[in-house]
């Protein structure tokens, strides 16, 4: 992409209404632009950045094996009755009448509808376990929408549901989930800690919310300090491999601000290891037996010829909150400087040419190596405007793209002027840039 044919409408300053700085940068850069409160378009940047997260909490949920589906943003009413939950959800709830004054509503989440799809087909125990999935916008009429895409009305969410017929069973789904979660932030260059948490409207004993610290994340954490060391290395997808990870995580006292128990938290950690702080809620996992499947009549057959009422547990990642997470995570606001990880980045590399009125030497070099880089499967993102240098380079740092080609004044033959940014400038050829990315981008 060019900048001058590019859709990337660039502010001079932070916009004032911006009290977080992913709120800032992804105003100022032009990821988005809000329609209404709490509600957003997503310019090209933004939308580039949530499709490649989107693709990876995808994989992520194919590797365990959920299929799947995808349910529509408008419900019916109905299977809310059923459940019992139409009048506990409350205000959150964005509740419409069609043209026969129909009950309708815009889905918040989705335990109902699905599970309305699994008691029409499945039918017996043989056809269990069945994890289902999808990728889909939500609205929750928050009362009070902030911090940009970070709490908004409108959002962008992954949701899954399992279904089983035991609660060992059940808790085998639970745990592949809880697998793919550290995964899935990994692979987002994200530290997330799986935390004890309350499970609020959703229902259900066993909950855990996967967390990144963040000064200005909304949820306060205790934790021991231990649990930052650990990951899911080694883990098989298998009953017993996924039972030693969670207890693995389990065995440090980490939980959120509604799980804290002071006594606990004291006799449990030691005070050098002890940690409160805060973090961005990213994901939450729940477990909550048959709470939707009993009222709802969702049940299957046993083998003995008995029938028996499903269990089930909801899996949820914030992918549009994901965007704004990551900022707040890699973003130098100070020194004004991105570096999306080279797995989500809009583009892979920037190339900026110094453009001298008089001579085109150094606009077509930067042509030639934008149609190497293109050739080679990478993305550039090359400034081919007459700004000055600087204001170039600033404009790069913001929009985060990770690497950059600088070609300046001075003549060096074949080696360019190659910055990995926060690292020192390298003169390399353009082939060994082409590798170096190349190998980041097989890694992802
Ligand atoms: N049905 C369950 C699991 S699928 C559920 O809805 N869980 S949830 O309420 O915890 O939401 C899942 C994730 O969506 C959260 O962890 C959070 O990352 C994201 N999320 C929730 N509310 C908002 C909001 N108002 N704005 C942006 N993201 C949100």
């Amino acid at each position: 992409m060019y900048i001058s044919k590019s859709f990337i409408p660039i502010l001079k300053n932070n916009p004032s209404e911006a009290k977080i700085k992913s709120h800032q940068l992804m105003l100022r850069v032009g990821m988005i632009k809000q329609s209404s409160a709490g509600i957003y378009s997503w310019l090209p940047l933004g939308f580039k950045v949530m499709k490649k997260i989107e693709k990876i909490v995808r994989e992520e949920q194919d590797k365990i094996g959920a299929q799947e589906i995808l349910m529509p943003t408008i419900q019916s009413s109905e299977i809310w009755k059923e459940s019992g939950r139409y009048e506990d959800y409350g205000e959150e709830m964005l509740r419409i009448k069609d043209r026969q004054s129909r009950e309708m509503l815009y889905g918040p989440t989705n335990e109902e509808l699905v599970t309305d799809i699994f008691r029409s087909s499945i039918k017996s125990y043989k056809s269990l376990p069945q994890l289902l999935y999808h990728i889909q916008w939500k609205f929750r009429d928050e009362i009070r929408p902030r911090f940009g895409i970070m709490r908004c009305r409108e959002f962008f969410m992954k949701d899954a549901y399992s279904f089983d017929i035991t609660d060992d069973e059940a808790l085998f789904s639970y745990n592949k989930f809880f697998l793919s979660y550290l995964k899935t932030f990994k692979r987002l260059n994200l530290i997330a800690i799986p935390m004890a948490a309350d499970t609020g409207p959703i229902g259900g004993n066993l909950s855990h919310e996967f967390i990144i610290l963040a000064e200005t994340g909304e949820s306060k954490i205790f934790t021991d300090k231990r649990i930052f060391d650990l990951d899911s290395e080694g883990t098989e997808l298998e009953k017993k491999s996924l039972e030693t990870l969670r207890k693995k995580y389990e065995q440090f006292y980490s939980v959120t601000d509604e799980k804290f128990n002071k006594k606990e938290f004291e006799n449990k950690v030691s005070e050098k290891n002890r940690l409160i702080t805060k973090g961005i809620e990213v994901g939450h996992i729940f477990y909550f037996g048959d709470k939707y499947s009993k009222p709802m009549g969702a049940s299957v057959d046993l083998p003995g010829g008995k029938k028996d009422f499903v269990k089930m547990g909801s899996y949820g990642i914030g992918v549009s909150r994901l965007v704004g997470a990551i900022i707040e995570a890699k973003y130098d606001e100070k020194n004004e400087i991105m570096k999306w990880p080279i797995s989500i980045a809009p583009y892979d590399i920037a190339i900026i040419p110094m453009i001298n009125k008089n001579d085109n030497l150094a606009l077509d070099k930067a042509n030639k190596i934008y149609s190497e880089l293109v050739k080679n499967k990478i993305e550039p993102l090359m400034d081919d405007t007459e700004e000055n240098f600087s204001s170039k380079i600033k404009k790069m740092n913001l929009i985060g793209v990770p690497f950059q080609i600088i070609i300046g004044k001075q003549n060096d033959g074949d080696l360019l002027e190659f910055i990995e940014i926060g690292k020192e400038t390298k003169k390399i050829r353009l082939q060994e840039i082409i590798s170096i990315l190349k190998k980041q981008k097989e890694k992802i």
